[in-house]
């Protein structure tokens, strides 16, 4: 993680970015496994401050495409359904040096945002690993949906954490 913004020499080469609340969360849990000296945090449009995570808002967009740019690997997180989704297929489809994109699908009981996720995944022109939350609902009935989700973002953030090395070993 790169302490001083205007150092080029300090920027690491892969940019993490979590979108709306769920991919902040992520972004968090990811943030508090890896040391931060292997990638760059960014959070767009949430409400929870974290230290060394840049922040942007949803009408910050251009700004945040010019600085993600810069970097040689850009890794996309959000619970799709709702504006932090739509704002992930809008970055997709316009930065070329995306390596990576994580989300989570909406439960059935939300519908509209399950509808809403459908169409922002066939809006992101590349692939993406998707895990449905309703799966989750059938791996732990017993959980409380809260421990379910909170660990459901354990689970992505190694994953994202794996693709961050095996990107810094490939480069
Ligand atoms: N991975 C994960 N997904 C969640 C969690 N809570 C909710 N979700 C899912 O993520 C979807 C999007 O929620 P948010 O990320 O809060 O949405 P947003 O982009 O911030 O937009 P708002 O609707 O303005 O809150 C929800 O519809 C749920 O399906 C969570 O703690 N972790
Ligand atoms: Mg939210």
């Amino acid at each position: 993680m790169n302490f001083d913004k205007n150092s080029k020499e300090t920027q690491s080469s892969i940019a993490l970015v979590g979108l709306g609340g769920a991919g902040m969360s992520i972004l968090k849990k990811a943030v508090e496994i890896i040391e931060l000296t292997s990638f760059d945090a960014f959070a767009v449009n949430v409400e929870n401050w974290l230290e060394n995570v840049n922040f942007y808002r949803f009408d910050q967009v251009n700004e945040l495409i010019s600085e993600l740019a810069k970097y040689q690997h850009v890794i996309l997180t959000a619970g799709l359904g709702s504006s932090g989704g739509d704002f992930l297929a809008y970055l997709a489809n316009r930065l070329d040096n995306i390596s990576g994109i994580f989300v989570t699908k909406p439960f059935k009981v939300e519908k509209t945002r399950l509808r809403r996720a459908e169409e922002q995944l066939k809006a992101i022109e590349r692939g993406a690993i998707v895990k449905d939350l309703n799966e989750l609902l059938a791996e732990k009935p017993d959980s409380p949906i809260g421990v379910a989700l909170d660990d459901l973002d354990t689970e992505m953030a190694v994953e994202i954490i794996c693709k961050i090395i095996k990107l810094s070993v490939l480069g």
